[in-house]
């Protein structure tokens, strides 16, 4: 017996593909203030979402400067959890850093 399968096929292949959504990221955004000193963000932002020191540095002072800045993207779980954590960091040093979350488009 030859293993090429030489049978005709008589059904056409109409198996759908299985519908898998991807779950819609969401932004956490940090916001500038007055008060909250840029070493105390930057270490915020190393605990929480484990940037290098450089990277925090540049994540910091874009928001220092433009007044806001994309931290990260993440399930939109994670990405609450983690501004929450990162605002409570500040709110326990008395500082009033605060980071916000937005569904990407
Ligand atoms: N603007 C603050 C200062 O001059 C530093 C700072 C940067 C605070 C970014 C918050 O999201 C922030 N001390």
């Amino acid at each position: 017996m030859p293993d090429i399968d030489t049978k005709p096929r008589l059904k056409p292949k109409t198996k759908a593909e299985p519908k898998v959504e991807r779950p819609k990221l969401h932004k956490v955004l940090l916001v500038n203030d007055d008060y909250t000193p840029r070493e105390f963000v930057v270490q915020v932002l190393k605990a929480v979402f484990r940037t290098s020191e450089d990277q925090a540095y540049r994540i910091m002072i874009t928001a220092h400067r433009k007044g806001v800045c994309v931290v990260a993207v993440f399930t939109r779980d994670v990405a609450e959890t983690k501004a929450t954590e990162a605002t409570d960091m500040g709110k326990q040093a008395g500082f009033p850093l605060m980071f916000t979350t937005e569904p990407e488009e």
